[in-house]
Order: structure tokens, then sequence, then C-alpha cells
């Protein structure tokens, strides 16, 4: 069995966050472990359609998300989330709305640099040539956990990274 709880990804751009949640689910539902993954990719396009990039509407996209997160983990479900979330007092504000042992951040920690060489959409380029603003660790704050419930390399494989996660999940008694 499982409880649910959140599993709340932050990192740059680029840091891999939703390559290591989506390996996650993997690893889960081959334990028989469902999953919800919420990212930009399927909250930016509708729940959160009528956000950008500014502080304030940073702050409304996460607290929109941690208000979703926590309704299915009042229903029992694992919760993935795979947000930049740049500001503690947003994530913190998340992890106030949950009960003591459902929230826990996994920072993705991976240098500027390396996002940057990466830069997998090509955001990077256009934020540096001055044609997207606000773009984070450019023009726009990242202000990294002081302490997270898992720190990963986010310079290592996934491969590396997964059953770090699933061991956090058993101690925490969560699956
Ligand atoms: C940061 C931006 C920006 C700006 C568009 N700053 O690498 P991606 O493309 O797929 O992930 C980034 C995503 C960030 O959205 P979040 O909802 O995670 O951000 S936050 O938690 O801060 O609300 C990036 C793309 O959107 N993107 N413009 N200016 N990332």
């Amino acid at each position: 069995g499982h409880r649910g709880a959140v599993l709340w990804f932050t990192g740059l751009s680029g840091s891999g966050k939703s390559t290591v949640a989506g390996a996650l689910e993997q690893a889960l539902y081959a334990q028989g472990i469902s999953t919800y993954l919420l990212d930009g990719d399927n909250v930016r396009h509708g729940l959160c359609r009528d956000l950008g990039f500014t502080d304030d509407d940073r702050r409304e996209n996460i607290r929109r998300v941690g208000e979703v997160a926590k309704l299915m983990v009042d229903a029992g479900q694992v919760v993935l989330t795979a947000f930049i979330s740049p500001h503690r007092a947003e994530r913190d504000m998340v992890r106030n709305l949950l009960e003591e042992g459902q929230f826990i951040e996994v920072f993705v920690d991976t240098p500027l640099a390396i996002c940057e060489a990466r830069d997998p959409k090509g955001l990077y380029k256009k934020a540096r040539a001055g044609e997207l603003k606000n773009f984070t660790g450019i023009d726009s704050e990242y202000q990294p956990p002081e302490v997270p419930d898992v720190h990963l390399n986010g310079e290592q494989l996934v491969t590396h990274l997964v059953p770090q996660l699933l061991d956090v999940m058993r101690r925490r008694a969560i699956i």
C-alpha cells in the first residue's frame, strides 16, 4: 500500500525535474503504485493558462498547484510536482498547506552552467539574447532550498537518482 504525499521537485529550468519525476513515476508504477505528475506541460496550458512569469504570477501558479496537490493527497494519491518554484516563501506556503510528513521537498541541484549547456528548448539562448524576460537564473532569482528533504545532484543519471528517492519514500513510510 501507500499513503498520500507530494514530492515537490524544485530546480532551474533544464535541471532535470521532469525527467527525474517521470523516471520515479515509472519505477513506482512497476511496483503497483499509481502517481500523478503535475508539471508545466499539464498545468500552464489549463489551470494556470492566464499566468506568466512575473513574481506575482509564479506565486499564484505555485499556490494553485499546491492547492490541487493538497486535494489529491487528501484523496490518498502520491503526487509528484515539477515546477521551478523559485521562491522559498511559496514552497513553504505549500509545505504549510499539508500535514507534517506529507510534503517532501526535492532539490534537483544542477549548476546553471550545466542547465544552460543542456538548453533543451533553446530558452536560455533566448534569455541571454534578451528575447525572453524574467528568465530564472538569468534575470529572475532562484532561491535554492536551505534544508531540502532530499538533495539530488542533477548531474547524475536518473538510474542513480531514482533509488535515492525510493529510499526516502520507504523511510518516510509513503511506500
Ligand atoms: C523560467 C520559463 C520562462 C521564464 C518560459 N522563466 O524548461 P522548461 O521551460 O520546460 O520549464 C520552464 C517552465 C517553467 O514553468 P514553471 O511553472 O515551472 O515556473 S514557476 O514554478 O516559476 O512558476 C521553461 C518555461 O516554463 N519558461 N518562460 N521566464 N522558465
